[in-house]
């Protein structure tokens, strides 16, 4: 009897029909969906906001040495969600991830901080 329960369960859980996990293939379609990339595990590091650019979507911090190798610099970066500007102040602090995103340096994550 309770082999024959978990033998159910077994084949239940563990049978994955392979016409079905062929078509989880659609993230391309929905572009709302905050999917974890890989650099959101991305290491936070420094910035001070310089200049907050809200008409082109930019955003100039002086940021501390980077993981990708690039020294401490002030730049120029854009952001991967524009109602993060409105959070961001000139003067303001901030913790982020930038990674490179269609050939520019984008902040693709960040915190405020105080
Ligand atoms: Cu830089």
């Amino acid at each position: 009897m309770k082999a024959i329960a978990t033998i159910a369960i077994l084949i239940a859980a563990g049978f994955s029909m392979p016409g079905i996990a062929a078509t989880d293939h659609d993230s391309h379609t929905g572009h709302g969906t905050m999917s974890a990339r890989p650099s959101a595990d991305a290491p936070l590091i420094d910035g001070l906001v310089k200049k907050v650019d809200k008409s082109a979507g930019k955003v100039t911090v002086s940021h501390g040495p980077l993981p990708n190798g690039m020294p401490a610099m002030t730049m120029v970066f854009k952001v991967k969600d524009m109602a993060w500007l409105d959070q961001m102040k000139d003067g303001g602090k901030i913790r982020f991830a930038a990674d490179h995103i269609n050939g520019a340096m984008t902040i693709v994550r960040f915190v405020l901080e105080q």
